[in-house]
């Protein structure tokens, strides 16, 4: 068989498993991604993820150093846009908003399986074993630079690798193999003079186009950090309790693109658009597992989750969130508690302050103390006449 057939059997069977998308690159390095990755971390841009270092570029540059005998990459994307419905059970303001890509089943999980399946049917089709190394946001491999090179979409401004058909509402995988076949060309498309995604981002986090400053990106102040959000980034937050998708939804080719087949993106089955804030601030360790168990929202950790809902209380300012934030600055932890101290300060009242000087009663914790004085004097200085 030549690589041509072996080709278009490799993207037939790719997409009758389900992906939206199914192109071919070559196994070369990617050496412009990897100089601009090494370029993103030494200017600190990619602060704040440990993991993500100078060993983990270079090895994701090189194929060949994942796998000996590579040749090519298989490239796939898959939707996981859903219509939008809407899996509110409450009347209540006090929701939070959860980025689409964690409304369904934890996207890794649901794709390496379905890439494992893709090269096991594939081996039987091709008449042999194939070796391959898989990839979802699972290692060092860069994703996006693997699906620009194949043409599965073109570099969007806010660095989102964004689809033809699909937009960037995309989970990208790949496939590193020994197989030769015909490699695809990159698209031959830009976003052109559109910077609404640049615009639109309240956190400025898109420094420049295609350069994210991730210590800045609502995401990564949501899911990744696993300290204090920085005092000047809260207000910023507005309702995102996981991730955010604001460069993504104003993004125009994202708004004609099309859905997703795949049931396991769904909300309300696996997952949750939107999260009724108040009963998650009492959650044990085990009712967050209960209930977040398969969703990307368990990366983020209970205690993170609380902290962003604290946060998203604050931004909302309904002041029926007083009580359960009153009850939250008895958290050992000094984190919550800071956050807390915050959301009251932004709510404001006689109430919250009430609860914010109690707390303050036997509290030793420095960083605490100091944040609990600055939600004090955020009220006071709101009920000063003179100051309005
Ligand atoms: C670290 C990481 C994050 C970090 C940092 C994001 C970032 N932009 O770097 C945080 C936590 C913030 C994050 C957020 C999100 N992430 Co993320 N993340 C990753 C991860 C693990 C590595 C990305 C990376 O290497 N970044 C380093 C920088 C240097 O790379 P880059 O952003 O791709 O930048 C390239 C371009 O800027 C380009 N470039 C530079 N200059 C120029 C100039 C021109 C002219 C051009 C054309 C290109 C160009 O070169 C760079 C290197 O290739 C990948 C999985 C993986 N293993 O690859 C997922 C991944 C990128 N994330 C993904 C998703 C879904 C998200 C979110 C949408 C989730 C959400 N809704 O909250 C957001 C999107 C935020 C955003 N605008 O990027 C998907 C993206 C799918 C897609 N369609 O592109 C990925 C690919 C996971 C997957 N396999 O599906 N993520």
């Amino acid at each position: 068989m030549n690589s041509i057939q072996a080709t278009n059997i490799v993207k037939r069977h790719g997409y009758r498993m389900g992906f939206d998308v199914v192109r071919i690159t070559s196994a070369e390095p990617f050496l412009e991604a990897k100089k601009n990755a090494l370029n993103r971390l030494d200017s600190g841009l990619m602060n704040g993820l440990s993991w993500y270092d100078k060993a983990r570029v270079i090895r994701g540059s090189h194929p060949s150093k994942i796998l000996k005998e590579a040749k090519s990459i298989i490239s796939v994307a898959m939707s996981y846009k859903s219509e939008d419905s809407d899996n509110q059970n409450s009347s209540s303001s006090m929701h939070g908003k959860v980025a689409r890509y964690s409304w369904g089943r934890d996207y890794h999980r649901v794709i390496e399986k379905r890439l494992k399946q893709f090269i096991s049917g594939l081996s039987s089709e091709l008449g042999s074993e194939i070796n391959s190394k898989i990839y979802v946001d699972t290692g060092p491999m860069q994703d996006r630079a693997v699906a620009q090179r194949a043409g599965t979409g073109w570099y969007g401004k806010n660095t989102n690798i964004i689809t033809l058909t699909h937009g960037s509402w995309v989970f990208l995988g790949q496939v590193i193999t020994d197989l030769i076949l015909q490699p695809d060309e990159p698209l031959k498309k830009n976003c052109g003079t559109c910077n609404l995604c640049i615009d639109k981002c309240p956190t400025g986090a898109i420094v420049a186009p295609y350069i994210l400053d991730n210590t800045k990106c609502i995401s990564y102040l949501t899911i990744e950090l696993r300290e204090s959000i920085p005092r000047e980034m809260r207000s910023q937050i507005g309702d995102w309790v996981f991730g955010c998708d604001i460069c993504q939804e104003v993004c125009p080719p994202n708004i004609k693109s099309l859905s997703t087949n795949e049931p396991a993106f769904l909300p309300g089955k696996h997952g949750y658009k939107t999260l009724d804030l108040i009963p998650l601030l009492s959650l044990t360790d085990e009712e967050f597992r209960d209930k977040f168990q398969g969703t990307p929202i368990m990366r983020a950790k209970r205690r993170g989750l609380i902290r962003n809902i604290c946060v998203a209380l604050g931004n909302i300012g309904d002041p029926d969130a007083i009580p359960s934030l009153s009850l939250i600055m008895k958290n050992p932890d000094s984190m919550i508690v800071e956050h807390a101290a915050w959301a009251l300060g932004r709510i404001g009242g006689d109430i919250a302050r009430q609860a914010l000087c109690a707390a303050l009663i036997g509290e030793d914790r420095k960083t605490v103390i100091s944040e609990i004085e600055m939600a004090i004097e955020l009220i006071d200085e709101s009920a000063d006449p003179i100051k309005l």
